[in-house]
């Protein structure tokens, strides 16, 4: 008996190519597994379009058939959203990987979904010019991903998260219809910004196959990178001076785990419970009694601290963000739980953000509950950057407000109603 999905499949074969629709489980393995190791999914196939004409087909076969699938571009997400958890369809983006010219003038480029950071970084320098959001998986994670995210990164205090670079984009919508605004204009006052509403919506109301995106010029002085141990977190908010690019932190097993695995030389010579890490072109006053040490590169120490930790176990991972009043006050109340396993505090101090990674805990839906708890109680956000994914959805659900999950569910039901679009994200669980 042929089913929708063996008609799919043989839709998607005649318009991509057989090369393009992946069946073999050894050449799927890599798109059905999240970057932690923490979930696995499965799916008959990984579809790879070339172009926004293959991705509108795609999606309208499977609008047909009643098909789910899930959008995917680096697979670098940390929050469950990009793997087919029951059997959906895999949408690869990562072939729309066409950089256009980067307009000097307006500073702004327009590229394809499936481009890496680090390749828009590359294209933004030979034109003199910057991207400005970066992030540790900038060799992977695409623009439609971090778009499809709101990524935040390393530079938001300077820069704005990935929804402040946005200037319009393509999507293909549920039906396969397209929606497009990848003109070059400035400014606009032309009612509500649908694109906006792509912007976080983590492949649940369109898939996005290019956007127009803000550059940066790019300033002639490097900045200077400064590690500070330090006693309390709090005390690190004193080094965000005016010309910060970046203001980080780590706990110090997170210090002793990089040094450990990743051969690193110990920076400092005292041992402090939190290290502060500042990127600045100014020159910050460093009080007398901590220990600094000025290096480029320092950010050895913080970016490498998300492999180090998936190489000692599969971890829990959080990723949340309390008032900047209360940052000593959070991480004494994480301590306080006393979680099993290892427990690792870092992230981007500027915006109050804490990832907190626990390895070895045999009871991971605990610490989810336990964590964001505290989150909420402190009039926090319980995903800063990396967005719901399955791993925060009910919590999701549970901790906006009535009206604002009313008019979500309004806005899912106008764009997907079918509910095809990566169906267990927000609305699973
Ligand atoms: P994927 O993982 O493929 O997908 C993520 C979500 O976006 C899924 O819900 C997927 O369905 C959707 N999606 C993907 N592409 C599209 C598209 N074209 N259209 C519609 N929906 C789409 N994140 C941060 O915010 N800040 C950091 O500092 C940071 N550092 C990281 C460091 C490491 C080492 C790693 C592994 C991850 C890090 N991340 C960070 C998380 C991750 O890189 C980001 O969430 C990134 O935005 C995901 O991009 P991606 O292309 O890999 O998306
Ligand atoms: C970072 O800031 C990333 O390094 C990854 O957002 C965080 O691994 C994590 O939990
Ligand atoms: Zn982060």
């Amino acid at each position: 008996m042929v089913t929708p999905l063996d008609d799919a499949l043989a839709g998607f074969r005649e318009v991509l190519g057989p090369e393009h629709v992946l069946t073999d489980s050894d050449m799927i393995a890599g798109y059905v597994r999240d970057w932690t190791g923490r979930w696995t999914g499965h799916t008959r196939a990984v579809v790879r379009p070339g172009s926004v004409e293959e991705v509108q087909v795609v999606v309208r076969i499977c609008h047909e058939h009643s098909l789910p699938l899930v959008p995917q571009g680096g697979n670098t997400g940390l929050v469950g959203g990009s793997i087919p958890h029951h059997g959906e369809v895999v949408l690869s983006l990562r072939r729309l990987d066409r950089l256009g010219q980067v307009d000097e003038q307006l500073r702004e480029v327009t590229v394809g979904a499936g481009v890496t950071v680090a390749a828009l970084h590359a294209h933004a320098r030979r034109a003199g010019l910057g991207y400005g959001v970066d992030l540790a998986s900038r060799d992977s994670a695409t623009i439609g991903g971090t778009i499809a995210t709101n990524a935040g990164g390393m530079n938001v205090v300077a820069h704005g998260d990935t929804r402040r670079q946005v200037l319009g984009l393509e999507v293909v919508l549920a039906d396969g219809t397209v929606a497009s605004r990848l003109g070059g204009v400035a400014k606009q006052s032309t009612g509500p910004d649908l694109f906006q509403l792509m912007v976080g919506s983590e492949g649940t109301l369109g898939v996005i196959t290019a956007a127009r995106l803000r550059l940066l010029p790019r300033l002639e002085v490097e900045p200077m990178v400064i590690l500070v141990g330090v006693e309390h977190l709090s005390e690190g908010l004193d080094f965000l001076a005016s010309g910060s690019q970046a203001l980080e932190f780590f706990d110090r097993a997170c210090l002793e785990a990089v040094i450990d695995h990743r051969r690193l030389p110990r920076p400092l010579s005292g041992d402090h419970p939190f290290y502060v890490l500042v990127e600045t072109r100014s020159t910050p006053e460093v009080p007398d009694v901590v220990e600094a040490v000025v290096d480029r590169r320092l950010w050895a120490y913080r970016e490498q601290i998300t492999e180090t930790v998936n190489q000692i176990g599969v971890p829990v991972k959080l990723d949340v963000a309390v008032p900047l009043g209360r940052l000593d006050e959070f991480a004494a109340a994480v301590e306080s739980l006393g979680l099993e396993g290892q427990v690792f505090l870092f992230g981007h101090l500027a915006e109050g953000n804490f990832h907190v990674n626990v390895v070895g805990n045999t009871d991971p839906e605990t610490v989810v509950d336990q964590v964001l708890r505290i989150v909420v109680e402190m009039d926090g956000v319980i995903a800063s950057e990396h967005g719901i994914g399955v791993v925060k959805s009910a919590w999701w659900r549970a901790s906006i407000d009535p009206a604002t999950l009313a008019v979500n569910r309004q806005i899912k039901e106008a764009f997907d109603p079918g509910r095809i679009l990566n169906p267990e994200v927000f609305w699973g669980g």
